[in-house]
């Protein structure tokens, strides 16, 4: 689990330079980033029962069958496990903008999760539109909330999606 300031120091220290140029602008752009950082991430923790259910309304308006008998998310069971999977997406996403790295994506989410889904059968194709309409409902409401440039938000949900 690295954030962005020390997954830079270790890429230094392992070549023994100080912190040049390039590394100097990087934290400028990080530090200078943090207030908006801090504020999406309050934005996600205030909302994120209503995110994820009005996420999931949409994302079965959108591909209904998955819901219908023979659906992956038919039944209670796996609707709920549906829902639950998209909230810790965004749980995660949450942790991942304000370290400003994805590591914590690929190590506590991502591993191992396509050979799960695949062996569950869990569409892949619905799953990343789902976090897609995460990242669309948070932007609009960082923007909503006086955030214009909401361009943070892409970085992990992209990644996840990826
Ligand atoms: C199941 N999702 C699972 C399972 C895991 C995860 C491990 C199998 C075990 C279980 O049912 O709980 C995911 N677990 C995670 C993740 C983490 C973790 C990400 C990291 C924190 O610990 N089905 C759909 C939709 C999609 C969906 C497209 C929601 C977007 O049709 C999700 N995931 C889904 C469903 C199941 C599942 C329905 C249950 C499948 C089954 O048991 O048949």
């Amino acid at each position: 689990l690295l954030d962005a300031v020390t997954s830079l120091i270790k890429n230094y220290d392992v070549s023994g330079r100080y912190l040049d140029r390039d590394a100097i602008d990087s934290l400028k752009s990080y530090f200078q980033s943090g207030t908006t950082r801090i504020q999406i991430a309050n934005i996600i923790n205030a909302n994120s029962p209503e995110l994820v259910l009005n996420a999931g309304k949409q994302l079965f308006e959108e591909v209904p069958e998955l819901i219908r008998a023979g659906g992956n998310a038919y039944t209670t069971r796996r609707y709920s496990a549906c829902l639950r999977d998209m909230d810790y997406y965004l749980r995660y996403v949450s942790y991942a903008l304000i370290a400003g790295d994805t590591s914590v994506l690929d190590e506590r989410v991502l591993q191992g999760l396509r050979e799960t889904y695949n062996s569950l059968g869990v569409p892949i194709g619905p799953t990343v539109r789902g976090i897609q309409i995460m990242k669309e409902m948070i932007k609009d409401m960082a923007f909503a909330s006086g955030i214009e440039n909401t361009s943070l938000v892409d970085e992990p949900f992209d990644h996840l999606a990826r």
